[in-house]
């Protein structure tokens, strides 16, 4: 079974090669992601270390002079996707979405080069990445963190990665649809429209985009100018782990400055995460910055800042948390709160598991010495794959498949748990 799913993690793998890149699964997503990207490189490592440091170099060719790494890359016309180049109109010599994504690359880097075969291949790839996704963690905090607070707001639900998650529903609901043409989305052509966000939704999905295009994409402005600005714990703990990550990779490879800026940037984002940890629901919430006031959501965004170094006691709080939520289903973790209302078990961000953030939260829960609770986590997700093959997400009381199909950073991941 095993030898089993490692080839047909890999053959997925390969059919959503495009050659220097990765697309997250054929029809729906049909250009290069930047948070799969850099999961999905994990993935590559086992059977081909060059197309894995490809994958990430790919993404970072296109990251813009300001240090922003773009959440889509069109490499390719493909009218399959909504909304394409021409509704982002960034302006860029190979189209770009202007917004970002979780900065998982600084984190996906550090372990392509602790488990290189190829060392030399690793280091000199490393070392030419390093300075790239530096400038990209330094912009987050200056054009993300203009109050210096420690922490950074995402200024679009797209930027969480978790789009639809119940986190954005109040903050998204003040954003106004004036202006917003009518449009015809794709994603439910080739998904279940029951699985994927509302219309309502991406009204305001794309009112956000023709906002931040009328500042002509000037990313020192958008924070500022956006109607929607949230801290997200889990987006946050990302951008720190990666931050932790290039420290050490600093200083493997020599690079005093950019270990001590990358390590006080983390230390400052883990002492600022302690401002969101909510004692009632045991976790960490989100913060409407707009209003000022917490999110009182019990999502997995509340639990991944596992993923960083917090407190000793704070992982063990998160371990104790997912520990209730295996209670109220049979498969770990889902993305919100199977008892809370708003919960929907095959709505993409609002329940379903992914293996992804399956996969962040035991790596992080690993190093907290939380031994017991990852071996229920690594379990629920095997048992997942080989009830319902290599799925988007799903739903975690019935295991039922959702969204996309022969997902490219979820077969990632199946190769980094089993290989
Ligand atoms: C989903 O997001 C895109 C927009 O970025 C979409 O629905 O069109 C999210 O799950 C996101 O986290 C992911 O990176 C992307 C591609 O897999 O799909």
């Amino acid at each position: 079974m095993r030898q089993k799913l490692i080839d047909q993690a890999e053959q997925v793998l390969r059919r959503n090669d495009r050659g220097s890149y990765t697309v997250p699964t054929h029809g729906l997503y049909p250009f290069q992601w930047n948070w799969d990207s850099a999961l999905s490189a994990l993935g590559f490592k086992h059977f081909d270390e060059a197309r894995a440091w490809t994958e990430v170099d790919t993404l970072f060719a296109h990251q813009w002079d300001d240090g922003m790494v773009p959440h889509i890359i069109f490499h390719e016309r493909d009218e399959g996707y909504f909304p394409g180049p021409d509704v982002w109109s960034t302006g860029r010599p190979v189209p770009t979405s202007g917004i970002t994504q979780p900065p998982v690359a600084g984190f996906a880097i550090r372990r392509m080069v602790d488990e290189a075969r190829d060392v030399d291949l690793a280091l000199s790839r490393a070392r030419d990445l390093l300075p790239k996704a530096h400038a990209w963690h330094e912009w987050f905090y200056r054009t993300r963190d203009p109050q210096g607070t420690g922490l950074v707001a995402i200024i679009h639900p797209w930027e969480s990665g978790r789009d639809n998650s119940v986190d954005w529903d109040a903050a998204l609901d003040r954003v106004s649809t004036e202006g917003v043409q009518p449009f015809q989305r794709r994603d439910i052509t080739h998904a279940n429209p029951d699985h994927r966000p509302t219309h309502a939704q991406y009204e305001r999905y794309i009112k956000l985009v023709q906002t931040f295009r009328e500042l002509d994409w000037d990313t020192s402005k958008l924070h500022d100018g956006s109607p929607f600005q949230v801290v997200d714990p889990g987006f946050n703990a990302i951008l720190i782990r990666s931050c932790e990550d290039l420290a050490d990779l600093a200083e493997r490879l020599d690079q005093p400055e950019i270990a001590a800026a990358s390590r006080a940037m983390a230390l400052r984002g883990v002492a600022a995460l302690e401002s969101l940890w909510s004692d009632d629901l045991g976790q960490y919430l989100c913060y409407d910055r707009k209003i000022g006031a917490p999110i009182l959501s019990p999502s997995v965004g509340g639990l991944i800042p596992a993923f960083a170094a917090i407190p000793e006691h704070r992982a063990a709080g998160i371990a104790r948390r997912i520990e209730e939520l295996g209670k109220s289903c049979e498969y770990l973790i889902p993305s919100h709160d199977p008892t809370a209302p708003d919960y929907d078990g095959r709505r993409y961000w609002r329940g379903p598991a992914w293996l992804i953030v399956n996969y962040m939260i035991a790596d992080g829960l690993t190093r907290a010495g939380q031994p017991e609770i990852v071996a229920r986590i690594m379990e629920d997700s095997l048992r997942l794959i080989e009830r319902s093959g290599f799925a988007e997400y799903y739903d975690p009381i019935t295991a039922e498949p959702c969204g996309g199909a022969h997902f490219t950073w979820t077969a990632a991941m199946v190769l980094e748990i089993l290989d």
